[in-house]
């Protein structure tokens, strides 16, 4: 294992203009939307969730049964894990303290990252919101379970959208329930607004939080509705008041946490903020106290957010059986505020930037202190991991992407990552292949905005040494013909399988959709 420390970098402020997550496609609009449509004909799942939960023992070998039956022995002793998944918004790799921030204060995940393990090379599937979240909720490529676009071919799902996370996909918070665990979803879904893509319908027992993105608020002309907090399949306050959302899901978490103390849970706090508006918001505590503007005030509050819910789990006694890991949904897209130092580009791309997060775990007495472990990681292996964690296995019916991580997350000698390869997916379109230290950037054609911050209209094909140049800086291809070449057989292998751009992969699923998609408004409207 690596032990490569980050070093810290002023923030790029060459574009203070924000770019939203919602305002198109910029590359692959038409196709995505195409595609999105296509698969719907293909093969259809066959096997619903309870009956998947049935089919989880038999598929068990002989060894990873009795280390399942172990596990199911603790479960009913108290002794598996919970866990709790803390998810930012847009924020950047370089905007935490313990990843090199000098701007904003993050004292509470800097004393985490001491207690626990920094990840630096750990990847989210998407440079934007609802591919990237349906990646860690299923264990999966966006391409996989087609959720790489909206029903109109956009980056992300809009309110009211025709489409959403395929009911029959099997996600972490279903797992984890059959094994017992009180679950919850605490903040941004994002993964369908329609009653039957809710969290609800995914695996937790209850969810408080708004089912897209917090900049998606009402149009003028009503085709969206005032942005709605809901309680379970309710809206229950519209439209919310953006200000007091961190407040309100640190305390909803606190009051789950502190009411399922005595039997295993999940918490999947995806928060709102610092979020996709051009300025952040924060509750009057924090509004105008950072030194980084808005969105400065947001990243402190967050960072109080994780103190109080770390205090009420050590305070509750359950420190020492609680896995918390704290990250971000993708890199900072904010040109005024955010950074991604030392990493190159923006969110919402494929550049190291826009995918590589900020990442800490921590586990008292079972991940070991103040480590940092480079190895290539990615939000796809929390399910394959957390199922060890808790005594079962990840689904066996179907393909899923994600790796089981806990040697690297146990500090063991000489752990690797588990990942011949992996895939930077850009919409419908593979833009490049990681394996090992080397990043292979496919040619293609820059968007509108990236022909202006560059200055030129294609890319030819590019690789660079992770190791020695993380800021994507220096392209080696000529150098290095043989790697490109075991990288290009790389992105053919995922063609194939996931498809690109127009072409079919053999094995992707349809994404779920309803006819006739209703708005979410208060009841009585
Ligand atoms: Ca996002």
């Amino acid at each position: 294992m690596s032990r490569r420390q980050c070093t810290s970098s002023p923030p790029d402020e060459k574009d203070t203009t924000d770019e939203h997550e919602t305002t198109g496609a910029a590359v692959g609009q038409a196709p995505a939307g195409q595609l999105a449509e296509a698969d719907m004909s293909g093969p259809k799942l066959r096997l619903d969730r309870r009956r998947f939960l049935g089919l989880l023992a038999p598929a068990v070998a002989a060894p990873e049964l009795s280390r399942s039956l172990l596990a199911a022995k603790e479960s009913t002793s108290g002794k598996v894990p919970n866990f709790v998944i803390i998810l930012c918004d847009n924020l950047g790799y370089g905007d935490i303290g313990c990843f090199g921030s000098k701007r904003n204060r993050t004292p509470s995940i800097d004393r985490m990252a001491a207690e626990g393990m920094r990840l630096t090379s750990f990847y989210v599937t998407s440079g934007v919101c609802t591919p990237s979240r349906a990646s860690l909720m299923t264990s999966c490529y966006p391409r996989r379970n087609n959720m790489h676009a909206s029903a109109s071919g956009k980056l992300v799902l809009d309110a009211i959208d025709r489409k959403g996370l395929h009911p029959d996909e099997i996600t972490i918070a279903e797992v984890l329930k059959g094994q017992g665990y009180a679950t919850a979803c605490i903040g941004k879904w994002h993964l369908g607004d329609q009653p039957s893509f809710l969290p609800t319908r995914q695996g937790f027992d209850s969810y408080l939080g708004i089912p897209y993105s917090d900049d998606m608020v009402a149009t003028p002309d009503g085709s969206r509705p005032p942005l709605p907090l809901m309680r379970n399949e309710k809206v229950i306050e519209a439209p919310v008041d953006r200000n007091t959302l961190t407040k309100r899901y640190t305390e909803e978490t606190i009051r789950f946490i502190t009411s399922n103390r005595d039997k295993p849970f999940f918490v999947y706090l995806p928060h709102a903020m610092p979020g996709s508006t051009a300025e952040s918001f924060a509750s009057e505590t924090f509004r105008g106290k950072s030194a980084n503007g808005t969105y400065g005030d947001a990243v402190e509050e967050l960072d109080w957010s994780t103190g109080e819910i770390l205090a009420a789990l050590r305070k509750l006694g359950l420190d020492d059986r609680t896995v918390v890991v704290w990250t971000s949904d993708n890199g900072s897209p904010n040109r005024r505020y955010g950074s991604n130092a030392p990493l190159s580009g923006w969110g919402y791309t494929t550049a190291e930037g826009g995918m590589r997060v900020p990442c800490v775990m921590r586990w008292p007495r079972k991940i070991p202190t103040g480590r940092t472990c480079d190895e290539l990681t990615t939000t796809m292996d929390l399910m394959p991991t957390f199922a060890r964690l808790a005594g079962t296995n990840p689904p066996g019916d179907r393909i899923i992407d994600g790796k089981d991580i806990w040697p690297l997350m146990a500090g063991e000698v000489g752990a690797k990552s588990p990942h011949e390869a992996f895939y930077f997916y850009h919409v419908a379109d593979l833009q490049a292949v990681r394996s090992g230290k080397w990043k292979l950037c496919l040619p293609r054609v820059l968007n509108r905005r990236e022909q202006k911050e560059l200055g030129v209209e294609k890319m030819p094909m590019t690789l660079y040494d992770l190791e020695a140049d993380i800021g994507e800086t220096k392209n080696v291809a000529s150098d290095h013909p043989e790697v490109v070449k075991r990288l290009l057989a790389l992105a053919e292998k995922a063609r194939e399988d996931l498809g690109d751009g127009q072409r079919q992969g053999k094995n992707q699923r349809p994404a779920g959709f309803v006819e006739s998609p209703k708005p979410q408004i208060l009841s009585g409207e």
